[in-house]
């Protein structure tokens, strides 16, 4: 692996080099090792990342899967578009009169008059045809990044209508270039949902004896569907997921849950310390992708209410679910077990998904995040160790406090310390480097060369990434899982999910289809070629 590394620095000019090398990391043991990874810094211009802007992470990742809220994007039409269901997260809008906004895409569709003359405007009468259309109960405008640089003021405009329309309409400064990646829009779309929705409501949309929220889970594919589905099993009431088939009023009043579950670490988890701070909820780290995940997850919830039915009921569940897993990794593993995989996904899949591959005798060659922070990479408890820069300053920190009447801390500090010295971890996760083998490769903010080269030197027999790479790496003779939208296949979380994606990934690796495509360039005769013809 040290030689790939260098092999992958060799072509950058010095600085470049300089600033990659210190996101290219590879293991030296088994274990947590005591070294620091960049991230969370500006890719060099002119490298394609496979990253995406602050506006696909506001719109389209926190805030695209909640039905009832009308999202507008205050932009050129390409924004809109390319966020509008693009990610697929699935929603139940069965119940009789439920709102259901994900199939529209709503955009003020900017044009070059509105860039010079502004587009205030236009985004006033947008809101109020979405609103004569629908009556919802909120409107939430996002800027794109000619917002920003023509200064409309989307939050002024919010305030306007709001007064004069009577409905929650709020707006979201996150202009594609406002922070370094999707992660900085993740930020800027859960700070207004904590500050505007959360907490809102005291009427509760379900009541039960164990309520838990899930943050960081966004039912693509439907893996929410199949976690409800086991958690409903167990007894445990899913009151609120941020945002996977959620309604604005699970926001409103999901301060009535006595426990949060954080899946996807990098999106939310400064959520969940919030609400700790404010409603006095603990948090614990969960992670329902893999069979063994899935119940290791329950367990640590029962184990958190402490509750002896809820303990055994929890053991029911599992021994219910896991022989109809087990026969079917009995079935696929001995044609998956010793092949290999790489990982590039966003900011949390790279490493959930790592289970599934251990669960199938398969190893990871090199995995790494296009957005991730140190924390998601070397555990939280570099957190104080991180850098500020310039960027980070960009995205605002809510200073959050107990709340006067609604603070309730589910557990006395003393019973936390009680417990954390049995050595249970609240507000914990150890990140993507630990878990990883001695030799492999972490990579962050990876690239299109550096893919390529990735996958000349060690031809993988599967690659996990998203849209943008799935055709060049396939072109390469690999294939290519998307672990963004499943590739229109799932759910892959929980039990159910765990075979769904068994057997899909025993279908790709043992398919020789990917090994006998050539590329039009590999072709001894190339279709695509040209040559100058003098005169
Ligand atoms: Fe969290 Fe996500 Fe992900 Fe993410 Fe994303 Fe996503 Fe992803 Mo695509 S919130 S970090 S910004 S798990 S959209 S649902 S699949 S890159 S790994
Ligand atoms: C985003 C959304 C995305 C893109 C997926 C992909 C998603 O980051 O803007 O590149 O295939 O999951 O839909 O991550």
């Amino acid at each position: 692996p040290e030689e790939a590394r260098k092999e992958l620095l060799a072509k950058y000019p010095p600085k470049v080099g300089r600033k990659r090398s210190q996101q290219i990391y590879i293991k030296e043991t088994d274990g947590a090792e005591d070294r620091e990874i960049m991230a969370n810094v500006r890719t060099v211009p002119g490298i394609i990342t496979m990253r995406g802007c602050t506006y696909a992470g506001c719109k389209g990742v926190i805030l695209g899967p909640t039905r009832d809220i009308i999202n507008i994007t205050h932009g050129p039409i390409g924004c809109g578009f390319y966020s509008w269901l693009t990610r697929r997260n699935q929603t139940d809008a069965s119940a009789p009169g439920a709102e259901n906004y994900i199939p529209y895409a709503f955009s003020t569709d900017m044009q070059d008059e509105d860039i010079i003359f502004g587009g205030e405007k236009k985004l006033k009468k947008a809101i109020q045809e979405a609103y004569d259309l629908f009556k919802p109960k909120a409107i939430a405008i996002f800027s794109t990044c000619p917002v920003g640089l023509i200064g409309d003021d989307v939050h002024a405009v919010a305030r306007e209508m709001k007064a004069l329309l009577g409905i929650n309409i709020f707006g979201f400064s996150c202009e594609g270039y406002k922070g370094v990646s999707q992660s900085a829009g993740h930020h800027i779309a859960n700070n207004k949902i904590f500050t505007e929705v959360v907490g809102t409501s005291d009427t509760p949309v379900r009541k039960g004896k164990f309520m838990i929220n899930m943050l960081g889970e966004y039912n693509i594919g439907g893996d929410a569907f199949e976690i409800e589905r086991i958690l409903e099993k167990c007894g445990i009431t899913l009151n609120a997921t941020f945002s996977g088939n959620s309604t604005y009023n699970d926001f409103a009043s999901c301060q009535l849950s006595d426990l949060n579950c954080v899946m996807c670490h990098r999106s939310i988890n400064y959520v969940a310390d919030m609400m700790e701070t404010k409603y006095g909820i603990p948090w614990i780290k969960v992670n329902f992708i893999g069979a063994n995940a899935s119940a290791k997850s329950l367990r640590r919830i029962a184990a958190h209410f402490g509750d002896p039915e809820l303990i055994k009921r929890v053991e029911e569940v599992i021994a219910e679910e896991m022989p109809e897993v087990e026969a079917a990794l009995a079935e696929i593993k001995p044609r998956t077990t010793g092949k290999t995989a790489m990982l590039f996904v966003g900011g949390s899949r790279a490493h959930h998904y790592q289970e599934l591959f251990r669960e199938m005798g398969m190893t990871t060659l090199a995995a790494g995040y296009e957005f991730a922070h140190r924390d998601d990479y070397e555990g939280r408890h570099v957190i104080p160790t991180i850098k500020v820069d310039a960027d980070s300053r960009n995205i605002e920190e809510l200073e959050v406090e107990a709340d006067p009447e609604n603070y309730n801390p589910r557990m006395s500090e003393a019973e936390m310390k009680a417990r954390e010295k049995d050595g249970w971890k609240f507000k914990e996760y150890e990140g993507l480097i630990p878990d990883m083998p001695k030799k492999a490769m972490i990579i962050d903010d990876l690239n299109q060369y550096e893919a390529d080269k990735l996958i000349e030197m060690y031809k993988p027999d599967i690659f996990c990434a998203g849209i943008k790479e799935k055709y060049s790496v396939q072109k390469m003779g690999v294939p290519l899982k998307q672990l963004h939208s499943y590739d229109y296949g799932g759910p892959y979380a929980g039990f159910k999910g765990a075979i769904n994606y068994y057997k899909d990934i025993d279908r790709m690796v043992n398919s020789k289809v990917w090994s006998k495509v050539k590329a039009p360039w590999r072709a001894s005769e190339p279709e695509l070629t040209a040559c100058f013809v003098a005169g």
